[in-house]
């Protein structure tokens, strides 16, 4: 039997280069308030690391969020409407958009965009696979700065999906900046479904980045093993311990790397001190309530159409729509 010919999607790729990694990554460290950004997380053991970590009893965001889009995603498709064009953003290893892209009407294109090239393209691949109809085109990019959207010929709405809680990386101004940015890709008419982490128990928020089995602290130390690797450091990673831990008066979970003494670590040809007890801080995961987030996007253009949220209120997906057009703005470096 013939086997039908395989599509390949289109890439377009602005990775990064390694430079603006290493420039990006030295100016964290060299801040009082050491720090890295969590995109340097997801190397191709990071994005493993973190696929497990959604498997795990405390991880309620990403199967509360799978069970909010299950009952809501007829719903969705009803706003949505015929001949849209998906744009994800951080689209990882893909697993989020197949249940929106099977009960969207007749879905134009979809474009993710994604920094890890492996996963991106892995991920296109088999979505074309399975559905050789949708216009796939993807992006490599690094979507916290603006970049150039390819255009989607017939498409009569773009919707733009940014599930998981990943808008929760971000402290409100750079937040409303990624907002913008969504904003201006989803163009007139357009639309942003969103998923956003709640408020909640303080002990629920902790349990969820302090796992028993010790994924998430694998998953942050992995960031310094990315680094050593790409940027020729040496990290000890027996020299630093995970932290993980909420605050409540600014609604973040806050996750540091910290110091278990008195160190100097190499990067290439720079020198970075650490005192005993010292931390870097690697991810920020704020939490919302729901009319200080409509407050958030209402800043950046958008209007909040609908919300589905789960029983207990854990976790919500949010459609909002686009009322004011924004241009996105380049950051300052
Ligand atoms: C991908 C940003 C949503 O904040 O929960 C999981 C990443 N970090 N465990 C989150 C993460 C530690 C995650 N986001």
């Amino acid at each position: 039997m013939d086997m039908p010919a395989r599509k390949t999607p289109q890439l377009i790729d602005f990775h990064p280069p390694r430079a603006e990694m290493r420039a990006d990554v030295l100016k964290g460290l060299l801040q009082p308030q050491k720090e890295i950004s969590p995109k340097y997380f997801y190397d191709a053991h990071g994005s493993h690391l973190f696929e497990e970590i959604t498997r795990l009893p405390e991880y309620y965001l990403t199967r509360t969020e799978a069970s909010i889009m299950d009952a809501a995603v007829g719903e969705i498709a009803h706003r949505v409407g015929p001949k849209a064009a998906v744009i994800e953003f951080g689209s990882g290893a893909g697993a989020k958009i197949r249940v929106l892209l099977e009960h969207l009407h007749e879905p134009l294109a979809f474009v993710p965009v994604e920094i890890s090239r492996d996963h991106l393209l892995a991920s296109a691949q088999a979505l074309a696979d399975d559905h050789p109809q949708l216009n796939i085109i993807a992006v490599c990019a690094d979507f916290t700065q603006p970049f150039e959207l390819p255009p989607i010929a017939g498409a009569l709405r773009n919707l733009v999906f940014f599930p998981g809680s990943t808008i929760g990386n971000f402290p409100p101004e750079q937040a409303v900046r990624l907002l913008k940015v969504m904003n201006h890709a989803a163009g007139e008419g357009g639309a942003l479904l969103i998923g956003a982490d709640l408020v909640k128990d303080k002990r629920v928020l902790e349990a969820a980045y302090n796992d028993r089995e010790g994924v998430t602290a694998k998953f942050n130390l992995n960031l310094l093993v990315h680094i050593n690797r790409e940027l020729h450091a040496d990290f000890d990673l027996t020299d630093f311990q995970h932290k993980a831990e909420y605050n409540s008066a600014a609604q973040r979970i806050e996750m540091y790397l910290v110091s278990q003494r008195e160190q100097i670590v190499h990067i290439g040809d720079r020198i970075i001190r650490f005192k005993q007890g010292e931390r870097i801080l690697t991810e920020f995961a704020y939490k919302y309530e729901l009319d200080s987030f409509a407050k958030l996007v209402g800043r950046a253009g958008f209007k909040v159409a609908q919300v589905w949220t789960d029983p207990l209120q854990h976790f919500s997906v949010q459609y909002l729509v686009r009322e004011r057009a924004m241009a996105p703005v380049q950051e300052q470096s």
